[in-house]
C-alpha cells in the first residue's frame, strides 16, 4: 500500500486514474486540484472516503505542496491547462500551471526525495504528415506547435533536468488522445456527442482529415500504474493503443452510433496551426514493462462513452452553453 498524491485528479484523465487506483490497488489517494473550469468534484463522487481525499489548491503554491509531499510516497502529476484552443486564446495560465506549477512540484520532490511521475502528451513531438509511415518514439525530437504543447514540452524538459541535476526520482510518459467518461465538453468527442444530444450539428475543423491516435482513459491509467511499479528512473515511456482515426471518421461514427445520418455535421473554421497527425509507437512500454491495452475495439469504447454522456447530463450540462458560446465567437 502506498500514499499517492494525484495532481489534477478532479480532471478528465486524473479522475479516471483515481477510480482505476481504487478498483485495482490498495493505495490511498490525496487529490490536489485547483478546481478550475476543467475540474469537477463530482467526478470523484462515490469513491470511499477512507481511500480518497480532495485538497483544493494550486500546484504552484509551494507551502501547500511542501506540506502534502511530507505525507506522500509517490506523486502522479496530471494537473495542467490542457486545451489547445484555450491556449491560442490566452496562453498565460498555461505558463503558470504547466511550467511554474511543474517546477514547484519538482522542487518539493527534490527536497523530500519523493518518487514522481510526470504525465505528458504526444503533442510535444509536433505532428506527422498523413502519408508518413513513421510514428513517434521516445527518440523523436521535440517540436511542439501550440502554446499548450510548448508548455508541456517545457515541463518535460524541467523533469529531465531535475533528474540529471538533482537526482529526482522521476519518470515521464507521453500519451496520445484519450477518450472516455468525465471528459470536458470543450474536447472533440464529448463536444460532438453532447451536440447530438442537444440537437446541434457536430462541428468539424477544416476538412477533418487530421488524424488522432485514440486510447481509452482506463488504458492510460493501467499504463501509468505499470510505470509507477516497474518504470526505470529517468526514463520516458510513450503510451498508445494503435488507435489512429481521422476526425471525419470519428464524427461519422458518433452520428451513426447515435442513430443520425453520418453526414449531418458542419465544417467550421480550422484551428490555427492545426497539427495534422499524431501516432504513437508504444513498443518500449509493451516490451520492457509488459503493458498492453484492454480496450481494443474503438467502436465499442465510443458507444459506451456515448451511453455515459446520455446518462450523465447533469455532469456536463452546466458547462455546455458557455463552451458553445466561446466556439461560436471563433466561428467554430
Ligand atoms: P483536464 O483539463 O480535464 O484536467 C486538468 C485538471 O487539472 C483539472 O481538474 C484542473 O482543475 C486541474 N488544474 C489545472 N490547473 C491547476 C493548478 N494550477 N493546480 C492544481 N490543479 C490544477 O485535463 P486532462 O485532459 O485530464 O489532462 C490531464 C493531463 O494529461 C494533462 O497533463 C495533459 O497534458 C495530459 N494529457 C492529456 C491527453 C488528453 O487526451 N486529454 C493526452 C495526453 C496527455
Ligand atoms: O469541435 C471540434 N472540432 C474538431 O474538429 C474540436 C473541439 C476539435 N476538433 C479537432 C481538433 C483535433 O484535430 O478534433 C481533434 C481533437 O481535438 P481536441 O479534443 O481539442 O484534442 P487535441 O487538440 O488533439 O489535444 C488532445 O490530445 C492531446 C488533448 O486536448 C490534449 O490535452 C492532449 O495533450
Amino acid at each position: 500500500m502506498a500514499r499517492l498524491l494525484v495532481t489534477g485528479g478532479a480532471g478528465f484523465i486524473g479522475s479516471n486514474f483515481v477510480h482505476h487506483v481504487v478498483e485495482h490497488t490498495d493505495h490511498t489517494v490525496t487529490v490536489l486540484d485547483k478546481l478550475t473550469y476543467a475540474g469537477n468534484e463530482s467526478s470523484l463522487a462515490g469513491l470511499p472516503e477512507d481511500r480518497v481525499r480532495l485538497v483544493k489548491g494550486d500546484i504552484a503554491d509551494a507551502d501547500l505542496v511542501d506540506t502534502l509531499f511530507a505525507d506522500t510516497d509517490a506523486v502522479v502529476h496530471y494537473a495542467a491547462e490542457s486545451h489547445n484552443d484555450n491556449s491560442l486564446n490566452d496562453p498565460r495560465p498555461f505558463l503558470d500551471t504547466n511550467i511554474v506549477g511543474t517546477y514547484t512540484l519538482l522542487e518539493a520532490a527534490r527536497k523530500h526525495g519523493t518518487r514522481f511521475h510526470h504525465i505528458s502528451t504526444d503533442e510535444v513531438y509536433g505532428d506527422l504528415e498523413l502519408d508518413d509511415p513513421a510514428r513517434f518514439t521516445e527518440n523523436t525530437p521535440y517540436n511542439p506547435s501550440s502554446p499548450y504543447s510548448s508548455t508541456k514540452a517545457g515541463s518535460d524538459l524541467l523533469v529531465r533536468a531535475w533528474v540529471r541535476s538533482f537526482g529526482v526520482q522521476a519518470t515521464i510518459s507521453n500519451c496520445s488522445n484519450n477518450y472516455g467518461p468525465y471528459q470536458h465538453v470543450e474536447k472533440f468527442i464529448p463536444r460532438q456527442i453532447t451536440n447530438v444530444i442537444r440537437g446541434i450539428r457536430p462541428k468539424l475543423y477544416g476538412a477533418g482529415e487530421n488524424v488522432r491516435d485514440w486510447i481509452h482513459a482506463d488504458d492510460h491509467s493501467s499504463a501509468v500504474l505499470t510505470i509507477l511499479d516497474k518504470g526505470q528512473i529517468g526514463e520516458t515511456y510513450l503510451i498508445g493503443a494503435d488507435g489512429e482515426k481521422d476526425n471525419k471518421t470519428v464524427v461519422e461514427l458518433i452520428l451513426t452510433l447515435m442513430g443520425e445520418s453520418p453526414d449531418a455535421y458542419d465544417h467550421v473554421t480550422d484551428r490555427p496551426g492545426h497539427d495534422m497527425r499524431y501516432a504513437i509507437d508504444s513498443t518500449k512500454l509493451r516490451t520492457e514493462l509488459g503493458w498492453a491495452p484492454q480496450y481494443r475495439d474503438f467502436d465499442a469504447g465510443l458507444a459506451a462513452t456515448i451511453d455515459w454522456y446520455k446518462a450523465n447530463e447533469a455532469w456536463w450540462a452546466p458547462a455546455k452553453d458557455g463552451v458553445e458560446a466561446f466556439y461560436a465567437s471563433k466561428g467554430q
